[in-house]
């Protein structure tokens, strides 16, 4: 017995350390990228075959890959759309992926390193976001989120319950304070949920689309505290050694673009971002861009009088819809 003791206070010290840094908890890259989610197919929703009604046909990890917009190539993971074919706008829509992830994650750092997201494009909508599905009770992180030829990235908060946050001051340029759906009092079901753009900010340039990927891409930084929530943007030549080396401390980064810790009102952040999985997706058209919309982004309206007969006729403006991952961490 008594010889066992400097083994366990040895393992003890080794612990009191490690509680301090992160210790990764999941890795999705290269090869072992694809295992770790499901990829969700038109059939998973019936009536339009997306819950946000694009014009889009999620396809199945076997057509994916064999279609080649789910690939890894030289290391890096690619999850695009079509970008050949010519399509009726009768149809289900344009070929594309929407993957979520097999677990899902409650207090963690969740770092993305995207090398190449979805360009700008009219009618295009992609998002890498997270959600949980239980809604126990509603709780969506879209950390990445544009449409059409948006120039910044758009990062968004939704739940369902009082939630609001005071981003102004921050570093992003249209804070927005209200998260949840139900506007100030109503309630969150589809029929009467009024607050469909939820709280959050805009990112800074370089943050999205063609911006982003001029750059080489860059590294997106999500923490989830049981009373904190935090977003950095990293641009590729300005990414903390920290990450690259495996050892993130988010306490030594510049901060945060999106900081819900600071200005929380009335927020149980732990309770309401927690079990998220990670949801990646490219659809066009559909709820956000409808008709009002493309009609109000005139450089789109002048190729094609619908956002639909627009993504059908057009494959090769959809050449940049694709993502490329160098990997996908979660720290806990
Ligand atoms: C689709 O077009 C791209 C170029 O835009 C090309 O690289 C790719 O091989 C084509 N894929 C198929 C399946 O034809
Ligand atoms: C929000 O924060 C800004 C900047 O700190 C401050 O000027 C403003 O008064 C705050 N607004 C509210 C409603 O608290
Ligand atoms: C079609 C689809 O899956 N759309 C989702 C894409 O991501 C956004 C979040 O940014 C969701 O709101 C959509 O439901």
């Amino acid at each position: 017995m008594r010889c066992l003791l400097p083994k366990i206070s040895i393992v003890a010290l080794v612990a009191a350390k490690s509680s301090v840094a992160l210790t990764l908890a999941r890795t999705y890259s290269g090869s072992n990228f694809m295992s770790g989610f499901d990829f969700r197919v038109a059939a998973d929703y019936p009536g339009s075959g997306d819950p946000t009604n694009g014009f889009v046909n999620y396809v199945s990890q076997s057509t994916a890959t064999s279609r080649g917009l789910a690939k890894v190539v030289n290391g890096q993971v690619y999850l695009g759309a079509d970008s050949n074919k010519t399509i009726s706008t009768s149809s289900q829509g344009r070929d594309s992926v929407r993957l979520e992830s097999k677990q899902s994650f409650t207090n963690g750092l969740l770092i993305a390193d995207i090398a190449h997201m979805p360009g700008n494009a009219c009618g295009i909508w992609p998002a890498f976001w997270t959600y949980n599905f239980d809604e126990d009770p509603y709780g969506e992180i879209d950390i990445i989120e544009g449409i059409n030829n948006q120039a910044n990235d758009i990062v968004s908060l939704h739940t369902c319950g009082a939630c609001s946050f005071n981003f102004s001051g921050q570093r992003g340029t249209d804070p927005r304070s209200n998260c949840n759906l139900g506007g100030e009092s109503g309630g969150c079901s589809d029929d009467v949920a009024t607050n469909y753009d939820g709280c959050g900010n805009t990112a800074p340039s370089g943050s999205y689309g063609n911006g982003f990927n001029t750059n080489g891409g860059g590294v997106y930084a999500t923490q989830v505290l049981a009373s904190s929530l935090k977003i950095w943007f990293f641009p590729r030549n300005s990414i903390p050694a920290d990450i690259t080396s495996g050892n993130p401390n988010p306490a030594g980064w510049p901060a945060p673009f999106l900081d819900a810790e600071k200005s929380s009102k009335n927020c149980n952040v732990g309770n309401f971002f927690k079990k998220q999985t990670i949801i990646i997706n490219i659809t066009f058209c559909g709820s956000n861009i409808d008709q009002d919309m493309w009609n109000s982004e005139s450089s789109c309206k002048s190729k094609a009088s619908t956002c639909k007969g627009f993504v059908a006729a057009n494959p090769s403006a959809f050449a940049q819809a694709y993502w490329l991952f160098n990997s996908i961490k979660v720290y806990q």
